[in-house]
């Protein structure tokens, strides 16, 4: 086989760069080593950055999120038993957040994919790379058949566990990380959530967090040791620790209700350095993480592919190599950037391990002045709808 794009793993990143590719008539094969199934039920992100909904919605991929997608315009900050909400459209001049599944928008696009005539194998696992300094070839195991596909660029979007970041020498490779000393234990539950807009809240006992899938589902969170057992959580106990933590001063309610399906997710800061070795380009989770509570991991790695899309058109189309060869610094800026956003939410809002008084009343006062200035609350709501692409 031969194309001119070899996108290994149908996540968002490899899926909005396949579809962006293909409307700029650049050909490319999606190798996913997962059922299409699989894929298309992965419980994962729910919140969209406004350039995320803006580029679905202009590369013709958006007309069931703009139908089925809630738009929000704020989100609540909860601490000391008191509620505060922080007005994003207000703040950004308009700007909101669309709370629509990851595997929502997977499915729209692996539907617009193979009705484009997309080639997108399941059930395909990339084994190997080769030629990636020259002709690179990537070798494939495709329901227990071993092939070959040729191509002129590999993107390697296959996620943290991938094996495209390894195949980057370590020598060549700079790695910046942090582990948090927490997770997040998360459940889905067939009960309407019991606030319009997400609320995010620091309490002693640790982090709990409500949003939503649609009127009728409720997507919870809440802050857990890193080697919790999930099977030591019955629903019972969630919902309990969910109302201690989110309880108000004035009496507000949790609705509870069957629970779907719950699991548990590590917490880290990841960044791999450079973004890119050759004809190998890394997007998405494949080349960084980045901790949950800013809702940014999906509307970076579509920020990724934007900056691919842009520079390989720049390639084919005017012979050009000059935004390739920047892919990474190009990328970097935005990617700091969020991953600072993304830890400093994460550090206002959970308890850290035997954190004194002194971590606690820092805790309260960053909160505090989230809440009462506009100059930080417009810091906030600027990064968390999404900061403008360069
Ligand atoms: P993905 O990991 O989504 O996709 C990589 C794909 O490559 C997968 O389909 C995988 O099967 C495939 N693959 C891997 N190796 C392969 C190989 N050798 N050959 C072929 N295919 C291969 N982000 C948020 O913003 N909010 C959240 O609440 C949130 N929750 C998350 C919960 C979990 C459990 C996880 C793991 C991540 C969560 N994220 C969340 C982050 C998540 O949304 C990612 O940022 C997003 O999926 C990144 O997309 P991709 O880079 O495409 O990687
Ligand atoms: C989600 O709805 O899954 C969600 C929302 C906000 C976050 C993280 C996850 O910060």
């Amino acid at each position: 086989m031969r194309t001119q794009v070899g996108i290994i793993g149908a996540g968002p990143a490899g899926l909005v760069l396949s579809h962006l590719l293909h409307l700029q008539g650049i050909e490319s094969v999606v190798l996913e080593s997962h059922r299409r199934d699989y894929v298309e039920q992965r419980i994962r992100a729910g919140v969209l950055e406004q350039g995320t909904v803006d580029l679905l919605v202009e590369s013709g991929v958006g007309d069931r999120l703009k139908r089925e997608g809630l738009v929000h315009s704020g989100i609540e900050l909860r601490f000391g038993g008191k509620g505060h909400r922080i007005d994003l459209a207000e703040l950004t001049g308009g700007k909101s957040i669309t709370i629509y599944a990851q595997h929502e928008v997977i499915k729209d696009l692996i539907d617009a994919r193979l009705a484009a005539n997309g080639q997108i194998l399941f059930d395909a696992e990339a084994v190997n790379l080769s030629g990636i300094d020259g002709n690179p070839v990537i070798r494939f195991s495709h329901k227990g058949k071993l092939s070959e596909l040729a191509c002129d660029f590999i993107a390697g979007c296959d996620g943290f566990h991938g094996i495209c970041r390894p195949a980057i020498l370590s020598r060549a490779l700079r790695v910046h990380e942090r582990v948090y000393p927490f997770a997040w234990l998360g459940i889905l539950a067939q009960v309407p959530p019991a606030s319009d807009e997400l609320i995010y809240t620091y309490h002693e006992r640790g982090f709990a967090l409500l949003s939503m899938r649609s009127p009728e589902v409720s997507r919870l969170y809440l802050q857990c040791s890193p080697d919790e057992d999930i099977a030591n959580w019955p629903d019972d106990r969630i919902w309990n620790e969910l109302r201690l933590r989110m309880a108000t001063l004035d009496g507000w309610e949790l609705k509870e209700g069957p629970v779907l399906q719950k699991g548990i997710t590590p917490m880290r800061s990841f960044v791999a350095e450079p973004m890119q070795h050759g004809k190998l380009f890394l997007l998405g989770d494949a080349a960084h993480i980045v901790p949950p509570t800013g809702a940014k991991g999906l509307n970076l790695a579509v920020s990724d592919v934007r900056v691919f899309t842009r520079a390989l058109v720049d390639f084919y189309k005017n012979g050009k190599k000059e935004e390739l060869q920047r892919y990474t610094e190009t990328c970097s800026r935005r990617v700091w950037k969020v991953q600072r956003f993304s830890w400093w939410m994460t550090s206002m809002l959970h308890r850290f391990q035997n954190e004194d008084s002194f971590a606690h009343n820092i805790h309260l006062a960053e909160l505090d002045y989230v809440t009462g200035s506009r100059a930080a609350a417009t810091a906030l709501a600027e990064n968390y709808v999404g900061l403008p692409y360069t």
